[in-house]
């Protein structure tokens, strides 16, 4: 990697801390990921962007800073990209997968919060997250109260943190809310960016993070294949990829990798044996670099086929309608399809267990992981009725509870494989 020293203290990143974190990252990528066997060629794309995360891609962002595009971080799935791009914005997901700084965000949160937002917030205080420092505009959202809360905690500690609220059921009323918290925020983002979203502006941003989605999807759908032409664990990370990197650029290299596995497909060639135990993955979203779950199950003759998460399938599975019209009828699309996403945080939330079952179906998978972060309430509290539902079935479920530190590693594994010999 090039020396970027002088761009991560303009953004004053903590050196020494950030330092210690690249190489904590750097190692674990290589025993995780490198270390795999029959990778496909594809993914030394996605090994290239992790290995410049912190890099180029920062670099990237500021040259489009310096063309006066913004930045905008945000921490869900429900902060429409395609309004960001509409205004030539850049996005980019926050969410932070490590346990990094615990202690710091411990002095201003509570322990008993989930590892998610408290990775996030050891990031912020330990001043080593450069796509945070970049961002002009934060966007946090009403979802979990974990989340809602901790915003009016982080809002002084970012340059500009705007709050969107989000409907808890799906109504008409809720479908209204939603559609005008979205105009909001497009008044919001021209206001940041200086520039007006018109329909073309707008039809253009769809279409792009519709192809985005589209590649991941064919990539979804080509791991109903055996033997498995891609492991859960490369799969998971060009689901992680999706939030950091350059959107077009990105569906390229999605399509890419999917017509070598295509080809993989044709000629019967695997990551595992044909017939090795598939399982699917279903819960709380896993951030860059959370890798600790599929790397246990795939170390216990499993391979995972699918991730029914917001980084996964839940971010991916739906497509905004592209048509022309009015900035209104495009806002209209975008609603609808934001709209359908299925997390937790709603009441009641019963489709997300019958898509778990059809995704089970599609990918032939012989079992489900259900994975909750600890103190995670919606998705634990969740769990319960989709384990029972799933059962009743014949899906055989299990339910994990678990955070970002490699404690319960070993108890965890013993759990995973008693599950899969019962597969
Ligand atoms: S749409 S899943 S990205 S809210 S793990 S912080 S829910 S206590 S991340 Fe999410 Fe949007 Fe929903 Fe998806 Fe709270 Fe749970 Fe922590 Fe979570």
């Amino acid at each position: 990697m090039a020396d970027y020293t002088k761009m991560w203290s303009e953004l004053g990143l903590d050196l020494e801390g950030h330092n210690a974190l690249l190489s904590i990252l750097g190692s674990a990528y290589g025993d995780i990921f490198l270390s795999q066997k029959n990778r496909p060629e594809g993914m030394k794309y996605f090994d290239f962007v992790m290995s410049e995360v912190h890099g180029l891609r920062i670099q990237e962002l500021m040259e489009a800073k310096a063309q006066r595009r913004i930045v905008v971080g945000s921490y869900c799935v429900f902060v429409p990209e395609e309004l960001i791009l509409a205004v030539d914005g850049v996005s980019v997901g926050l969410c932070a997968g490590a346990e990094f700084n615990f202690e710091g965000a411990e002095e201003v949160l509570p322990r008993n919060t989930c590892a998610l937002i408290k990775s996030a917030f050891g990031f912020k205080l330990g001043k080593v997250c450069p796509y945070l420092e970049a961002s002009d505009v934060v966007v946090g959202e009403n979802t979990c109260d974990g989340k809602k809360k901790s915003y009016e905690i982080l809002a002084p500690m970012v340059k500009d943190l705007y709050v969107m609220d989000l409907p808890q059921m799906k109504t008409d009323m809720g479908r209204t809310f939603l559609k005008e918290e979205y105009r909001r925020f497009m008044a919001k983002l021209e206001r940041v960016s200086g520039k007006k979203i018109t329909p073309e502006s707008l039809k253009m941003g769809i279409e792009i993070v519709n192809a985005k989605r589209a590649a991941v999807k064919r990539l979804a759908a080509i791991r109903a294949a055996d033997p498995a032409p891609i492991s859960g664990l490369d799969a998971l990370l060009v689901n992680q990829v999706f939030f950091y990197d350059d959107p077009v650029r990105f569906t390229h290299s999605v399509n890419q990798l999917c017509d070598e596995l295509e080809e993989r497909v044709k000629n019967g060639i695997g990551v595992s044996a044909p017939e090795t135990t598939r399982v699917l993955v279903s819960g709380c979203p896993m951030a860059v670099p959370n890798w600790k779950l599929p790397m246990l199950i795939e170390s216990s003759n499993a391979v995972i086929v699918g991730e029914e998460s917001c980084v996964g399938e839940r971010g991916v599975r739906w497509l905004t309608e592209s048509k022309d019209g009015t900035v209104e009828d495009l806002l209209d699309a975008i609603t609808a399809r934001y709209f359908s996403i299925d997390c937790a945080v709603f009441t009641p939330n019963p489709s997300r267990v019958e898509y778990v079952k059809e995704m089970a179906k599609k990918l032939n998978a012989q079992g489900v992981i259900h994975y909750s972060l600890q103190f995670c309430q919606p998705y634990i509290v969740e769990s319960g009725p989709v384990e029972k539902e799933l059962e009743h079935a014949s899906i055989p479920t299990l339910r994990l509870e678990t955070d970002y530190s490699q404690e319960d590693a070993g108890q965890l594994k013993t759990r995973i494989e008693a599950f899969i010999e019962r597969l």
